[in-house]
This record gives C-alpha cells, sequence and structure tokens, in this order.
C-alpha cells in the first residue's frame, strides 16, 4: 500500500531528526487528507507534550503505578524483535520487526486515548494500518478473530515477577475490526521510536476502544476462528468485556463513564464530555449495527 498517501513516511524517514523537523509540515498534510479522524473539535486534538505521554503510563508488566513504565522499561530489550503471526493464514511464520517495516507505509496518526479509568490524551503516534500486515501474510477465510500477544520476559518486566494479571497480557479484535482503516501497529510516537514505557517497538492502537485493548509490546499475532481470550475480561468480566468500545452510555460497575479527565489540563480543568466511539463513530459505528452495546460491553 506504499504510496498511497502524499505525506507517507519511509522507515528511513522516521529518523528523530528528520521527522521530527517535518512534523509540523507532516501534521497539516494528515490533517488535510483526513488522517486525523474524528469530528471536528479542535481543542480535543491538540496532542499531549511528549512528557505526559511518555510519564503517565498504564504498562502492568512494569508496576501499577503511573510510573513505574517509565521508570523500569528503559532496560526492555526491544532489538532484536520478531513478531510470530499464525493460525489462519497463509504464509505463517517468524517475522522479524525489520522486515514487517520494510514492507508498509509509516503515517502519522493523531488519536485521542481513552482510558477505562476515565482519563484521557490525545497521542500523535507514527504506525502503518495493521490491514497491510494481515494482507501480506494472507488471511483465511476461516478467520474471524486476530488475537494479540505481549512480550513474556519476567527478567526484563518485574510486574510480571506478581500476580498481578495473568501473563502474558492478551487481547483481541474481531477480524472486521482488526481490518478498519483506524486501526493501527504503531512504532513511534511524536515521529520518533516508540519509547519503551509506551509499547516498544511495537504495539496496536485501536482508538476507539478503550486504552486497555492497545496492547503493548506485542510478540505474537494469531488469527482463529473463535473469540479469543483477553487479559482484562478473564481478571473481571463483569468490569471489561471484550468489545470494550468507548461508550459514555455504559458506564463501568464501579464509576460513570460519561466524562473524562485530560491529561495536562491541570488540577481544575472541567472533566470533558466522552464521546461515543471515543469521537469515532462515523467511522465505526457500522460494524456494530443491531448489536446490543450493553450487553456486548
Ligand atoms: N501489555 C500491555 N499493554 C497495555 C497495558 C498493559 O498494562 N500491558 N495497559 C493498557 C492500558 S490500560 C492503556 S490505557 C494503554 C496505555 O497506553 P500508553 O501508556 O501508551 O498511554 O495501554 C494498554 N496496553
Ligand atoms: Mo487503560
Amino acid at each position: 500500500m506504499a504510496g498511497r498517501w502524499r505525506n507517507s513516511l519511509g522507515w528511513s524517514d522516521v529518523t528523530p531528526e528528520a521527522a521530527y523537523l517535518n512534523r509540523r509540515q507532516v501534521m497539516a498534510g494528515a490533517a488535510a487528507l483526513g488522517l486525523v479522524a474524528g469530528p471536528a473539535r479542535a481543542d480535543a486534538l491538540v496532542p499531549n507534550t511528549w512528557d505526559e505521554i511518555t510519564s503517565y503510563n498504564n504498562f502492568y508488566e512494569f508496576g501499577t503505578g503511573k510510573d513505574d513504565p517509565r521508570n523500569k522499561a528503559g532496560r526492555l530489550t526491544t532489538d532484536p524483535w520478531a513478531v510470530e503471526i499464525g493460525g489462519l493464514v497463509d504464509r505463517p511464520g517468524s517475522y522479524d520487526l525489520a522486515d514487517i517495516l520494510k514492507g508498509v507505509s509509516l503515517e502519522e496518526r493523531i488519536y485521542r486515548l481513552r482510558c477505562v479509568e476515565a482519563w484521557s490524551m490525545v497521542v500523535p503516534w507514527v504506525g502503518f494500518e495493521l490491514a497491510d500486515l494481515l494482507n501480506r501474510v494472507g488471511v483465511q477465510p476461516s478467520a474471524r478473530y486476530v488475537a494479540f500477544q505481549t512480550l513474556h520476559r519476567p527478567a526484563e518486566m518485574p510486574g510480571q515477577r506478581s500476580a498481578i494479571i495473568d501473563w502474558p497480557y492478551v487481547e483481541g479484535l474481531r477480524l472486521d475490526e482488526a481490518m478498519h482503516p483506524l486501526t493501527i501497529m504503531a512504532t513511534g510516537l511524536y515521529g520518533r521510536d516508540l519509547p519503551n514505557q509506551n509499547g516498544a517497538p511495537i504495539r496496536l492502537v485501536v482508538p476507539w476502544k478503550y486504552g486497555f485493548k492497545s496492547i503493548k509490546s506485542v510478540v505474537r499475532i494469531t488469527l482463529t476462528a473463535d473469540e479469543p481470550p483477553t487479559s482484562w475480561n478473564l481478571y473481571a468480566p463483569r468490569e471489561y468485556g471484550f468489545y470494550a468500545n468507548v461508550n459514555p452510555d455504559v458506564d463501568h460497575p464501579r464509576w460513570s463513564q460519561a466524562t473524562e479527565r485530560r491529561i495536562g489540563g491541570g488540577l481544575f480543568a472541567p472533566r470533558q464530555p466522552t464521546l461515543m466511539f471515543n469521537g469515532y463513530a462515523d467511522e465505526v459505528a457500522g460494524l456494530y449495527a443491531g448489536m446490543d452495546l450493553a450487553r456486548f460491553y
């Protein structure tokens, strides 16, 4: 799919220097092309700062504190890195990250991120559409879901030495969700390589779902016929469903999801209303036509 967008970045372009200098042009180009998806609410699409995005994180493999990932993820080895792609695909195998990146075009995508804990940010990711990767490995007709798995390496991931959740962290999407053009695999942030605390070297980003669906540091992608198990659903099935679409009308059993606290807004900033499908309803509501969203939460 290279060359589809006028502003496509090649991997060689995404050196910190080159991409950073070009960032303003890239972002302007992305907005002009409609890559900055969602309703026109200018304030909500001002990205959070690099510091905010890289110092307030959920990455339980490094601990449950918001600053644990920043403080403890530094020594995670992210090179070499391979992703095992298997299940119902024509060309299963262990794909080196460098080879995966050779066949895709990297783009900047400025997306809202809404955590199920009712805080939010706006993040300028660099990534590529998951559909491009899945099409390259060839999805077989019997595949209906995509399962993802995070690295399991307790020696470098201290949180994995405690039974916080069952390791490794696993997530999943329905195939049509995975193939949706908004669904990306991110490898960068603000035109730089992804910091370890944000899921280096490659993580999923699904902007219309609660943040926990966007699984970090992915080492395995498996196409399946049946709905795969997901970590937070296994942990508390009544609180976290498979779908986890952002929905201001369906509260978490222990708190409201109607509003959210924007990180970086300051102590006295008013909470902002949470948008249906996190602001991406025009693009994704059709995926759930006829479904009872309170039942499939
Ligand atoms: N492997 C793994 N992926 C994960 C998590 C995690 O603990 N482990 N936390 C999730 C949650 S709850 C959120 S809100 C986002 C946070 O992404 P960020 O730190 O890049 O903002 O990552 C998600 N992906
Ligand atoms: Mo989250």
